[in-house]
Parts: C-alpha cells; sequence; structure tokens
C-alpha cells in the first residue's frame, strides 16, 4: 500500500520557507578556517578519536543549495555534497518537509518489530528505477558498507559460493568485509588485518595509466579477470563480481567502452552474479538514476546509498526477486535499518530529482565543468586527464611530461580553493585527484565561480 503524503501547496510553501536556503553567494568574512571554527577545532582534538578525519575543518551553521555557512558566517561553494551523500543539497524543501512530517508521528520502530509505509515505498522505487524490467526486491540498511556487506551475503546465498572478486583502485567501505574488498592500504586497511578470507582482487581497466588504446586496455584487463577466476579460483567457486561502474575514492576511473559489458558477459557465462556498487555513482549523479544505464549493464544485484537517503543514513540492494529471496527469513536486518525519517528523506530526495529535472541538472553540470576543464588537458603541464560524467568529474594530475602521480599539485590546488571558499576534495589511489561532486541543486554561476577558482589554483602551480 502506498500512503499519499502530498500536502496542499500552502504547505509546501511553509516548508520551503523553513528549509530556508542560506543566500546562494560565496563570500569570506574570515580567513577560512576562521576563529569560531578555529576554537572549536581545538577543542574537538580533546573529544573526537584521532582516527577520524576531516577535510576542511569548518563547522558548519546551516547549508542548501551549493552553499555551506560556517560558524564564522562565511559561505562556501560546495562542489563536494559531503562525498555525494546531498546530492539533492543539504536542506531540500521536499526533504525537510517529508522529515518534519514522520519526525512528527513516529522517530522509529524497527522494521523487524512492526512496519511503515515509508519502507516499502522506497523499495518500490528502487525496483522500478533501477536498470532491467525483471521482478525486483529491494532491502534496506543505513550505511553504503553495510549494503556492500549485505550484497555479499545474499550473492553467497544465492549461488552456495564462497569466492568475491573486486577490481584494483576499488572501494567499497570501512567494515571488516567491505575494508578488504577496498583495494588502497592506507589510511583504510593499515593496521586492521587479519582481513575477510574469500575476497579476491583482479586489476582494474584505467584507461589513463594503462599506456593502451580502449579496446586494449579492457582486453588486458579481462584476460586478468578470465585468469584470476577461472584459473586461480575456478569460476565455480565465485558468487560475486563487485564493480563500481565509476569508481569513486580510487580516482573517478571511468571503464573504457563496452569493458563493464564485458565484465557482465564473462561473469554470467560463468553463473557468476553482477553486484554493482552505485553507492557514489547511483542516484542521478551521472546525469542518469544509474550508471550502470550509460553502460549497458543490468547487474543483477545493485548496492545504492549516500544520495538514496536525502542526507540522512540509507543504503539498499536492490536485485532480481529470486536472488533477493534467496535468504530465509530473518537472514537480514538491523534494528536501524530502513529508519522511516530516513525513507521519509529518500522519498523527498526522490521526488525532489523528478519534480527538479535533476537528472538533466547533472547532465548541465557535467557540461559546464567540462567546458572549463577540459581545455586543461594539453596546454597545461600537470593536468593529465579531465574525465567523469554527469556531475561526478575530476582532474587527474602529473608531474609535467609524465604519468608520474602528482598528488603535492592536487593538494596545492585543494588549499587554494579551500583559502578562497570552495569546497573541493580530492581522491585517488595515488591522492593526485581532485573531484567534483556539487549538489545537483547548485546554481550554473555558483558552480562556474568555483570552477574559476580551481583554475585559478591550477595556474599558480609552478
Ligand atoms: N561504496 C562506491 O564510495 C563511500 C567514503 C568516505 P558508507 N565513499 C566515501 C570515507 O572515507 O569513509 C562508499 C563508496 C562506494 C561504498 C561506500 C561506503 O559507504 O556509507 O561510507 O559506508
Amino acid at each position: 500500500m502506498t500512503m499519499d503524503l502530498t500536502e496542499s501547496t500552502s504547505s509546501t510553501d511553509a516548508a520551503r520557507d523553513e528549509a530556508s536556503w542560506p543566500t546562494q553567494q560565496r563570500l569570506l568574512c574570515t580567513p577560512i578556517p576562521g576563529p569560531a571554527s578555529l576554537a572549536r577545532q581545538a577543542h574537538r582534538a580533546t573529544s573526537v578519536a584521532g582516527g577520524i578525519g576531516t577535510v576542511l575543518p569548518i563547522f558548519v551553521e546551516r547549508a542548501g543549495g551549493g552553499i555551506i555557512v560556517d560558524v564564522d558566517g562565511n559561505h562556501i561553494i560546495d562542489l563536494a555534497s559531503g562525498i555525494a551523500t546531498t546530492t539533492v543539497g543539504a536542506s531540500h524543501p521536499e526533504v525537510v518537509r517529508r522529515v518534519r512530517e514522520q519526525v512528527g508521528r513516529f522517530t522509529h520502530t524497527c522494521f523487524l518489530v512492526t512496519e511503515y509505509d515509508g519502507y516499502v515505498e522506497v523499495c518500490d522505487r528502487l525496483n522500478a528505477l533501477t536498470p532491467g524490467t525483471h521482478a525486483k526486491k529491494s532491502a534496506l540498511f543505513s550505511t553504503g558498507s553495510e549494503a556492500v556487506e549485505n550484497a555479499v551475503k545474499i550473492a553467497r546465498a544465492a549461488t552456495r559460493r564462497p569466492a568475491i572478486v573486486t577490481f584494483g583502485h576499488a572501494y567499497h567501505g570501512r567494515t571488516l568485509l567491505t575494508m578488504t574488498m577496498t583495494a588502497k592500504n592506507a589510511p583504510y586497511k593499515d593496521g586492521f588485518g587479519p582481513f575477510a578470507p574469500e575476497v579476491y582482487r583482479a586489476p582494474l581497466a584505467y584507461p589513463f595509466r594503462s599506456g593502451l588504446d580502449a579496446a586494449g586496455c579492457s582486453a588486458e584487463a579481462m584476460a586478468a579477470l578470465d585468469d584470476l577466476v577461472v584459473k586461480q579460483l575456478g569460476a565455480h567457486n565465485v558468487a560475486a563480481i563487485v564493480v563500481e561502474p565509476i569508481q569513486g575514492e580510487g580516482g573517478f576511473i571511468v571503464p573504457p567502452p563496452g569493458h563493464l559489458a564485458a565484465i557482465q558477459e564473462f561473469a554470467h557465462r560463468h553463473g557468476i552474479l553482477l553486484v554493482a556498487d552505485e553507492v557514489q555513482t547511483g542516484i542521478g549523479r551521472t546525469g542518469a538514476w544509474f550508471a550502470s544505464t550509460a553502460e549497458g549493464i543490468v547487474p543483477d544485484l545493485i548496492v545504492t546509498a549516500k544520495g538514496l537517503g536525502g542526507g540522512l543514513p540509507l543504503a539498499a540492494v536492490t536485485g532480481r526477486a529470486e536472488l533477493m529471496d534467496a535468504v530465509a527469513p530473518g537472514g537480514l536486518g538491523g534494528t536501524y535499518a530502513g529508519n522511516p525519517v530516513a525513507c521519509a528523506a529518500s522519498l523527498g530526495a526522490l521526488d525532489a530529482i523528478v519534480n527538479d529535472g535533476l537528472l538533466e541538472r547533472a547532465q548541465r553540470i557535467g557540461e559546464i565543468t567540462s567546458a572549463h576543464l577540459a581545455p586543461l588537458v594539453g596546454t597545461h603541464p600537470w593536468v593529465g586527464e579531465v574525465r567523469g560524467r554527469g556531475a561526478m568529474q575530476a582532474l587527474e594530475f602529473v608531474r609535467p611530461g609524465t604519468l608520474e602521480p602528482a598528488p603535492e599539485a592536487a593538494a596545492s590546488v585543494v588549499a587554494h580553493c579551500h583559502r578562497a571558499g570552495v569546497l573541493a576534495i580530492s581522491c585517488g589511489t595515488y591522492g593526485n585527484v581532485i573531484r567534483l561532486l556539487p549538489p545537483l541543486t547548485i546554481s550554473d554561476e555558483l558552480l562556474a565561480e568555483g570552477l574559476a577558482v580551481i583554475l585559478e589554483g591550477i595556474r599558480g602551480l609552478a
């Protein structure tokens, strides 16, 4: 049953006022971080575990659209969306309205104890939106890591096979299983072993670093995958191949055309499930609901989180109904999984993507971004490649005239941006990639201004 929570226009307007986005303008009142943030930072250092890092040490007072306001009153252009969590912005009126309405009725029941409509409605939406017209079902969780873990549980239960194959440069989370699936040692894995068994890694097709053309890069990676799965593991022992359609933390690495389709064909030829980790790429980020769509693949299981929750913790596994039903009742769950407030936020975010035309916005953001950045390739010696899709774009920095990663160049440009009131963040196995993940509700003007600051930073490189 679907409950209609639509209210009159006047209460929607009221919610829009209550959400009250900050003025959509960059404004610096103090150096970044300012004195109020610095004071809190000093206190934080005595209270918060040292293992928790923060990219830009400002404390936030308010955020919405393309602007974050800190406790010193600085208005900062948001090109990070909390690592793609606040895809619709940090206080979209439709999310705020739905959350307020839900909180007023009840905060939680635990879906394992009693049910509520929001949970089922989010599942229905995901079953309809994910690629493929086959019968699908979903299960909800709280974080991306938790959902990836559950995709592995479902894949193993459905295939009765133990092995999981992931890729070089992969990022799947910070829990024991998902950090095992993650490629990069520091900071994610160092000192945290022993790791989970039956996780294997194939080399990734990384066009920029392969030295081959797209077809050659794909063929080389497919040969290595075949060797791992068929020769080393025995394909009949492999439950799933888990892949990010565009690799996120690993460096916004876009696969060669047709490569994911080749992986899918290979998996299915061997009775192996294809699991797409769309935690970072999904829910409109790349200009389609899912990045898998542009690759022409139909994953057996698809993992979502981040943008799905509209800023609240919500994650999901969606997949073929018969696979999702392979686990006996009680085999999946978690007391907070699919919390009703997070489901309400999710329904608001999904509505916002449709009503505000945010898939088209993501495409437009991609066009504006590459118009600014693409000309750097071949003209600026530190910029090796500009790549991405939709509102998921990146610059890879190299030492001039080489393919050698230049993390110091990325760090210098990021630091310039932060000083100038633009929140840019880096990524990549080598730390040499600046990634752009603006909220899809950022205006063209703010985006262009943020990009101009990045260009300034790049021109300032020695
Ligand atoms: N899968 C593809 O990108 C989260 C990590 C931030 P959680 N990426 C941001 C950090 O350093 O902790 C991510 C992802 C992909 C899984 C995850 C994990 O999602 O919600 O952070 O658990």
